[in-house]
């Protein structure tokens, strides 16, 4: 796409370099440092998200990323805004998302005296984002924004910090405009699959990892084919679970908090672990314990887009340096040596671990309400939600059957449900979109309910209040049982709450009434609020506060 030429601001290059880049939808916090950027966007046909809070506006643009592989963007001011928005940073980092921070910054003359709001963005990013800059010169513009893109989505994709000084914005600009990016493919080496193709032939117990971001439909496929080709059980890591289907015979469940024992020991027993994508982050790893450092006991498989992230901890026997979509179209031309393996074992333990509900103390049974969920909605069901005890109920009995349909941070951000259900429900319209909270989960950017309500975006929030931050609470029972501290929490009425925003509410107290309450929201057209109040004491799925207490004790 090239656009006429004229004489144009250095505000309107940035826009219309957005518009190059195929940018639809912008999220942010308004501020006095970049109206000549908002009065840019005016007529561009691009959409704006206007949210309540940056740290909302980031965790939007990192979810649009996340989803779409290319950056979402975010604009946010200067100080209060930059710091504000970092949380988004922080979970694009750990997340490998893409996504861009347009950020004001005080005029040129005034740098470095600690001017209002002034901050110091590479010392404030520096070590978060893959790239801070300042655009000093105003025809350096398209250049800029262009590398932005390019860096946000190249090797193990993350975030850009653009700053953007306020004098610069108004200047004419003579930039030239930057070429549409595409991502940087890498593609393995045929000698690197011959190896690979070898390394299969010689294994008893081969196992494969699926992981990261830069998959699409196409690429699973071929990761599917090739599974069902050798044999091979997957599983999928941390909070990736979306990446294949949780229905095909040789899913074997998703490594994380809580992961089954029987997905752990097997894989600890294997002796030739293909990591497709994947970090093998803390989380994955079952915290540093599944494979040994740095040279793993297994022999380790290792095809990963960025090369600084390959043998970070782990040395693997065999280094890929590909991105998802290439390995998995190279993965299509190996040829199984002896009888194909058999995952039936390893997916059968899942669907074991995963398919009863298990009794829970109160009224309510979260993992009643997770299998009606699964058993009533529709498979493109985006769920989006942040962290805390309640989403270890979405990953034990919750059944992701399609790429892109779970949305939750991999570095455990609190806060992330409502904001990513806003962006997933702003991009696909037509599907279903859940934010699943907790009560303190909730608060941290539940004002983004607002922002739901403001562009009819009718996402449905499911609050489950246990009366207290539950994580911190099971942590504490632990190591210091009986000594509750600084964990309880009074919370207001949150369907109320959804009414007052001008959303749908309703408040559900046993497990029965959550079905006539999940419909309701969904036949009220509106952004919902469905509060489900719960027992503090089912503190896990499969324990409780009392029995970890008392474990506890037996312990001192
Ligand atoms: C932004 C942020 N702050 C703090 C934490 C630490 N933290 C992890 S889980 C948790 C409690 C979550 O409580 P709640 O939302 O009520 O869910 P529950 O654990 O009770 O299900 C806290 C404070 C975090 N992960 N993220």
């Amino acid at each position: 796409m090239t656009l006429p030429s004229r004489t144009r601001t250095c505000a309107q290059v940035l826009v219309d370099q957005l518009r190059i880049q195929g940018i639809a939808r912008v999220f942010c916090v308004p501020g006095e440092s970049y109206l000549p950027v908002l009065d840019a966007l005016h007529d561009s046909g691009i959409a704006i998200t206007v949210c309540r809070n940056e740290g909302g506006a980031a965790m939007m643009a990192e979810a649009w990323g996340k989803q779409t592989g290319r950056p979402g963007i975010c604009f946010v001011t200067r100080g209060p805004g930059a710091t504000n928005a970092s949380g988004g940073i922080h979970i694009a980092q750990q997340d490998s998302s893409p996504m861009i921070l347009f950020v004001g910054q005080v005029e040129r003359e005034n740098r470095g005296r600690d001017a209002f709001q002034e901050m110091d963005y590479r010392a404030f990013f520096g070590g978060l984002a893959k790239w801070v800059a300042e655009v000093n010169e105003p025809e350096r513009m398209g250049e800029m924004v262009g590398r932005a893109f390019a860096t946000a989505m190249a090797g193990r994709q993350g975030p850009v910090v653009l700053s953007l000084p306020h004098d610069v914005l108004p200047l004419a600009s003579s930039s030239p405009d930057a070429p549409f990016v595409e991502a940087l493919e890498t593609a393995p080496g045929e000698t690197q699959m011959a190896a690979l193709e070898d390394l299969l032939a010689q294994s008893q117990r081969p196992f494969l990892i699926l992981g990261g971001g830069r998959w699409n439909e196409k690429a699973l496929g071929h990761i599917a084919q090739f599974a069902e080709r050798f044999g091979l059980p997957v599983c999928t890591s941390f909070r990736r679970a979306h990446l294949f289907d949780a229905l095909h015979p040789n899913y074997a469940g998703d490594l994380g908090l809580g992961a089954n024992p029987k997905l752990v020991a097997r894989i600890k027993a294997s002796d030739l672990v293909i990591a497709a994508g994947a970090r093998l982050n803390e989380l994955t790893s079952q915290g540093y314990s599944l494979f040994d450092i740095p040279v793993p006991q297994m022999t380790l498989v290792h095809a990963y887009p960025g090369a600084e992230e390959i043998g970070r901890v782990y040395r693997p026997h065999l280094a890929i340096h590909a991105a998802p979509q290439a390995f998995a179209a190279a993965l299509e031309k190996l040829k199984p040596r002896r009888a194909a393996g058999d995952a039936g074992t390893a997916h059968q333990d899942y669907l074991d671990w995963s398919e009863q509900a298990l009794p829970q103390p109160g009224a309510v049974n979260l993992s009643e309400i997770m299998i009606w969920l699964r058993d009533h909605l529709p498979a493109d069901a985006i769920l989006c939600n942040g962290a805390g005890n309640y989403s270890g109920w979405i990953h034990r009995f919750y059944r992701f059957r399609r790429l892109g349909t779970q949305m939750a941070t991999i570095c455990g951000f609190m806060g992330y449900g409502v904001p990513a259900a806003v962006a997933m429900k702003a991009l696909y319209p037509e599907r279903t979109v859940l934010a699943i909270n907790g009560d303190g989960d909730f608060l941290m950017n539940g004002q983004e309910f607002a922002t739901a309500v403001q562009y009819g975006l009718p996402i449905i929030a499911l609050v489950f209040d246990n009366a207290t931050l539950g994580t911190i609470r099971m942590h504490q029972e632990r190591e210091y049982p009986g000594r509750v501290s600084g964990t309880d929490l009074v919370n207001p009425d949150f369907a109320a709450m959804a009414r007052s925003f001008g959303g749908f509410g309703a408040t559900v107290e046993k497990t029965a009434d959550f079905e006539p309450a999940f419909l309701a929201a969904q036949a009220s057209g509106l952004p919902s609020i469905i509060h489900v109040k719960f027992d503090a004491e089912g503190i896990t799925p499969s324990t409780t506060l009392s029995a970890i207490r008392e474990s506890a004790r037996r312990r001192v």
